[in-house]
């Protein structure tokens, strides 16, 4: 039997990094609009995440950030000229549609794509599916470099199948592994795949939000389909209404799962007694539920410090650790519960906490930052590039952010043609140490 293990792939936060205020529904993004930014503070963060967690035995790799300003979208646009020229027409015409082409959207690779084990799949290959995002515009232009990034990498058709993004218009979205959890007792014997979605893209349920309902049930069964999933092996649940409109835009703000670990607040769900029914009636392990009462934790406290948007990670030894954003320190009543928690006797027994604000200030906690991919040692083998993070990929992605990373972005400084021509030249060199190829349109040009 082969070994399998869970890879946390980080998204590498990109150069453009900035707050646009894009993002409605996502409480930071809003509250945050038009600060300054620093991205060189925001991938240091990143990276000294990613390198703690490889420190503690768990394998780590790393997805490059996107090509911004996207140059693709601006000529489809209407933009013409030189980069530079292309730049400074977007900002005359539309600063906010400039601000959409320039996001570093991309670090959160949670929404990357929507990934099956080869362990769940009817041909025993690895699945993804690019998600289309099509809720935000700055996201929605992710999918095809999503897709061309994986590509890249999971090149292998022998041991992995990488989608087309789903189409999705309307109400069809779809926000990739921030609305899917698998659950477990091994990584090599098949889970079971947990669905989140926040409402049928065609009854009218979400016209009733307040706040988008990001993810469509249609959507999450065509990834189930497409994957090849047992249905005895699949669970649909839907969202609470009460935690979108209380700012839950994505599951994995209120909830997250690890092996046979269910963790999550009291109001993450609509219907929380058919979800733990669904997933005991499919289990051949026993589940364990750890549900968070608003007395406890009030969702309010929950979605702005960021309980639920930990990593929850078995560490090599057996014991499950939760990697949280300092905010879920600073806020009394998460602090208090986390504390109870790792000392309850509970699977949980170690928490700890990395200051994340550059990226948590758009909405984005330790768990939006990275994609899980479980991968046999065979697939493992198989990927291609310099993506698993090791001292030396780390020391490397230290030194080309200080080199080419500004220390503040002001939301003029988008409109600034050289900081797109910074972008591009960063990002030439980063494929360089990655051993990618040529990923980004701007190098196949
Ligand atoms: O899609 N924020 C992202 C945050 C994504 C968090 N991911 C997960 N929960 N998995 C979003 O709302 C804000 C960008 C801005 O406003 O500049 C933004 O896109």
């Amino acid at each position: 039997m082969h070994t399998a293990v869970e890879v946390n792939f980080d998204g590498l936060v990109g150069p453009t990094h900035n707050y646009g205020g894009l993002s409605y529904g996502n409480m930071a993004s809003m509250n945050n609009s038009g600060r300054v930014s620093s991205p060189r503070k925001a991938a240091l963060q990143g990276l000294a995440k990613m390198r703690a967690l490889a420190a503690m035995g768990l394998p780590q790799a790393v997805l490059p950030p996107h090509e911004r300003p996207h140059g693709a979208t601006l000529w489809a646009l209407g933009f013409t000229g030189s980069l530079g020229e292309k730049v400074e027409a977007a900002a005359k015409s539309s600063m906010p549609l400039l601000a959409n082409l320039m996001s570093a959207s991309a670090m959160w690779t949670a929404n990357a794509a929507t990934v099956s084990p080869s362990a769940d799949t009817a041909d025993g290959r690895v699945h993804f599916t690019p998600a289309s995002l099509t809720a935000n515009f700055h996201r929605s232009i992710e999918a095809e470099q999503s897709a061309t990034t994986l590509r890249a990498i999971f090149a292998d058709t022998g041991y992995f199948a990488v989608h087309d993004p789903l189409p999705g218009g309307g109400r069809m979205g779809d926000e990739g592994a921030a609305n899917h959890g698998r659950l477990c007792v091994r990584h090599n014997s098949p889970g079971i795949e947990l669905f989140v979605h926040g409402a049928s893209a065609f009854d009218g349920a979400a016209k009733a939000l307040k706040f988008p309902a990001r993810q469509a049930l249609e959507i999450s069964e065509a990834i189930a389909r497409r994957h090849g999933l047992a249905a005895a092996h699949v669970v649909h649940a839907r969202q609470s209404p009460v935690a979108i409109d209380a700012g839950a835009f994505h599951n994995d703000v209120v909830s997250v799962a690890n092996g046979p670990v269910l963790f999550y607040h009291a109001h993450a769900f609509a219907d929380t007694a058919r979800l733990l029914d669904d997933i005991r009636a499919r289990a051949d392990f026993d589940p364990v539920f750890i549900e968070v009462q608003a007395a406890e934790v009030s969702l309010a406290d929950a979605i702005k410090s960021y309980l639920f948007n930990s990593q929850l990670v078995t560490l090599p030894g057996g014991d499950m650790a939760l990697i949280l954003p300092e905010d879920a320190r600073e806020n009394t009543a998460t602090h208090a519960y986390v504390q109870s928690l790792v000392a309850s006797g509970g699977p949980i027994k170690h928490a700890h906490f990395f200051d994340l604000r550059e990226s948590m200030s758009n909405g984005g906690g330790p768990a939006c930052l990275r994609l899980r991919i479980v991968l046999t040692d065979a697939e493992r083998a198989a990927m291609k590039g310099r993506v698993l993070l090791d001292d030396a990929l780390a020391a490397d992605l230290e030194d080309w952010i200080n080199r080419y990373y500004r220390e503040e972005l002001a939301p003029a400084d988008l409109a600034d043609p050289h900081l797109a021509e910074e972008s591009l030249v960063a990002l030439d060199a980063l494929t360089e140490i990655m051993g990618l190829g040529p990923i980004y349109d701007f190098q196949r040009i």
